[in-house]
């Protein structure tokens, strides 16, 4: 800042001494003028950013607009859960740039230096964000200094209803819809249409612990063996631990899932555009479900960090952000979009939730290392059938 002021008040100094000029006579030889040199230039990087990020979460074609816009090549690669994000992050040297864990993981990598602060003067469009969506996501990242959100939603009940109504005959829909994934009465219907459960520990404890009354993000072991002794009951009813939800739901192979509410939305697209009659729903349990963030972050060790910063501004442009939630079914934490979100969309009650419903659902928090291990050893027992 000094040395851009030296150098302006210099200049400035030559303009008005040219200004004016008399015959006078000469005068007396000028002190020095300090003029500072030019900041160093930033290394040139490699026109490429190398972005890592959850499965079916970006509009087709956005990344191609960013390369035709500037020249940087995207190159893109998916993960399904925010274990294997992790572990890569754990590894180090993964090569990315860009990641996207949800916030309940963001917060132990940032603590563990495995992200970097971001550089909020190259993303002017930081400001299209809601103030309140970051005080949230403050509690994870103090100041919001190294995660801006990319979507939220929320990990629920999904249905094929056409399916659900047909296997439970008689028996109504619970006023609970946990109550379809973990309540025997219910399961042992279920179970002739396909019952299929995210393959995350990180997913499914939190939920039962939810369902037997407990605190989802307790990190207490004891906790994690309540919940998979509610989860052993239903075990041999569970058709699948998936890693690809939407098809799976859309293609048929399961008719009851505990997935994002996003997804379960694309899949009933997905359903409708494979030729399915089978309505397909994103349900609100009774008791609430669990909200997530997930958010934008730079890598420690990303070699194309200015390109990073780049995409990033890209992404919060308002029209492309109104895609993501148009294109995705996500809601988009990025205010200026909201007024370019298409009226179905917007008014669709599983994406952009009510206030009333919204005060029952549970907020994001983290696990310490040790409980996320002890909730892994906990859940691949029960998958073991243990
Ligand atoms: N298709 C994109 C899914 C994104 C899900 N992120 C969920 C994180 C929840 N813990």
């Amino acid at each position: 800042m000094m040395k851009k002021y030296l150098v302006t008040f210099a200049l400035s100094a030559m303009v008005l001494a040219a200004c004016g000029k008399k015959e006078e006579p000469p005068a007396p030889a000028a002190a020095p003028v300090a003029v500072a040199s030019a900041p160093a230039p930033e290394p040139e990087e490699e026109k490429v950013v190398n972005i890592y990020n959850w499965a079916d979460y970006i509009p087709e074609g956005m990344a191609a607009a960013f390369e035709a816009e500037t020249g940087i090549k995207v190159n893109y690669d998916t993960f399904e859960t925010n274990e294997a994000l992790h572990a890569k992050l754990v590894a180090g040297n993964s090569g990315y740039d860009i990641v996207v864990p949800g916030s309940v993981f963001a917060k132990p990598q940032l603590e563990g230096g495995l992200l970097q602060p971001l550089n909020k003067d190259k993303i002017p469009n930081l400001a299209n964000l809601d103030p309140a969506i970051m005080a949230t996501l403050s509690k994870a990242d103090p100041d919001n200094k190294f995660l801006v959100p990319w979507a939220w939603g929320f990990t629920t009940v999904g249905i094929n209803k056409t399916k659900v109504t047909k296997a439970l005959g008689n028996m109504p829909m619970p006023e609970n819809a946990w109550d379809l994934v973990f309540k025997p009465e219910y399961t042992a219907k279920l179970k002739s249409c396909g019952i299929a459960y995210l393959d995350s520990p990180t997913e499914i404890i939190p939920v039962a612990l939810h369902y037997i009354g407990k605190d989802a993000y307790s990190n207490n072991p004891e906790d994690y063996k309540a919940a998979t002794e509610m989860l052993a009951k239903v075990r041999k009813d569970v058709r699948l631990f998936s890693a690809t939800m939407i098809d799976d739901i859309a293609g048929g192979k399961a008719c009851v899932a505990i997935g994002w509410s996003g997804d379960i939305n694309i899949a009933a697209v997905r359903a409708k555009e494979n030729g399915s009659k089978d309505e397909i729903e994103s349900l609100l349990p009774s008791t609430g479900a669990l909200i997530f963030f997930d958010t934008i972050a730079i890598t420690k060790d990303a070699k194309h960090p200015n390109n990073a910063f780049k995409f990033i501004d890209f992404y919060l442009r308002a029209e492309n952000a109104a895609r993501m939630a148009n294109e995705m079914n996500y809601p988009t934490a990025n205010k200026a979009a909201l007024d370019k979100i298409k009226p179905e969309i917007a008014g669709n009650k599983t994406i952009f939730v009510e206030s009333d419903y919204f005060s029952k659902m549970i907020p994001p928090s983290s696990f310490t290392n040790e409980a996320r291990e002890a909730m892994a050893t906990a859940y691949n027992g029960f998958k073991k059938g243990k």
